[in-house]
């Protein structure tokens, strides 16, 4: 099997968060090719800035989309061919603010494809603006007295808003990482991946990650439990918080596509379901 690293520069900063969750990504996609899932039967959608330079060095199929559409690329992929696995690299900057309608909509609809979100806490690819992940009193290029918003939890808004499968990994936990991500992809319906991604140049967490994190015992038992413990204070977990079954989108409206002639809409009921 091909090694997934593009001819392309890498141009991330050296000791970036991003090398961790793309080592992850390239180990958990040889698992899945390696069970039987053919390479060209996965695809990529991302968004624009630091995580979305992955599109250019990952060896696979997609499309590279605009600043807060990553998901909605990815929509209609998944909508045009419900047979790919379709693997959307989000940034927080990205999925929890241009594009955060997008996010809250693919999950409550519960379309069946993977966003990875690089929770850096800043805008990056923009020299260190705050986002909507950015702590309390972030001091970055738009807030040089600090932040004086309180950042989402973005665990905790996301199962609010219905994603079926909703996690969080570290890019320094490569192996927990990749093993979080093929659950993920082979989860069927809206699955979310926090991924805590240190910016060496303008927010490098990792001394804060390396001791304030914790892996997850076991899955909590029910959704205001795992939102108790997607909030902790002095911990932020790592592990698998929601995972349930539910209809999926694409199936949902198979059978009312009207624009459809008769043999694709055929097609797309019996093999697609
Ligand atoms: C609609 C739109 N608004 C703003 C920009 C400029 N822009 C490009 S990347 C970026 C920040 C990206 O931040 P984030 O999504 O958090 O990703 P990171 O670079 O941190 O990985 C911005 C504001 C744009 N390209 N399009
Ligand atoms: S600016 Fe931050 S997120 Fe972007 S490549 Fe550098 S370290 Fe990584």
């Amino acid at each position: 099997m091909r090694n997934l690293i593009s001819s392309k520069e890498n141009t991330w900063c050296i000791g970036c968060g991003n090398f961790g969750i793309f080592a992850a990504v390239r180990k958990c996609i040889k698992t899945l090719h390696e069970e039987g899932t053919p390479l060209a039967d996965i695809v990529m959608t991302s968004g624009i800035g630091c995580h979305g330079k992955i599109f250019d060095y990952l060896d696979i199929s997609g499309i590279y989309g605009l600043h807060g559409r990553a998901l909605a690329t990815a929509q209609g992929v998944k909508l045009a061919n419900p047979k790919l696995n379709v693997i959307t690299f989000g940034g927080d900057g990205d999925s929890l603010g241009e594009g955060l309608e997008h996010t809250l909509f693919a999950a409550k609809r519960n379309m069946d494809i993977t966003l990875i979100l690089h929770n850096n806490g800043n805008y990056g690819l923009t020299t260190g603006q705050a986002s909507p992940l950015s702590d309390f009193g972030y001091k970055g290029l738009s807030t040089p007295f600090g932040n004086v918003e309180k950042p989402f939890n973005a665990i905790s808004l996301l199962l609010e808003a219905g994603a079926s499968f909703v996690a969080r990994g570290y890019s320094a936990k490569i192996d927990h990482l990749a093993g979080i991500l093929h659950q993920a992809i082979r989860h069927k319906g809206f699955s979310f991946v926090e991924v805590l991604q240190p910016c060496v140049s303008y927010n490098n967490t990792y001394q804060l990650y390396n001791e304030h994190t914790a892996f997850l015992d076991a899955l909590p038992s029910d959704i205001e439990h795992a939102r108790a413990l997607a909030k902790d204070h002095e911990k932020q977990y790592l592990g698998i918080f929601h995972n349930e079954t539910r209809a999926v989108y694409h199936e949902l409206i198979a059978p009312a596509i009207p624009a459809m002639d008769v043999s694709a809409r055929k097609r797309y009921l019996t093999e697609y379901q």
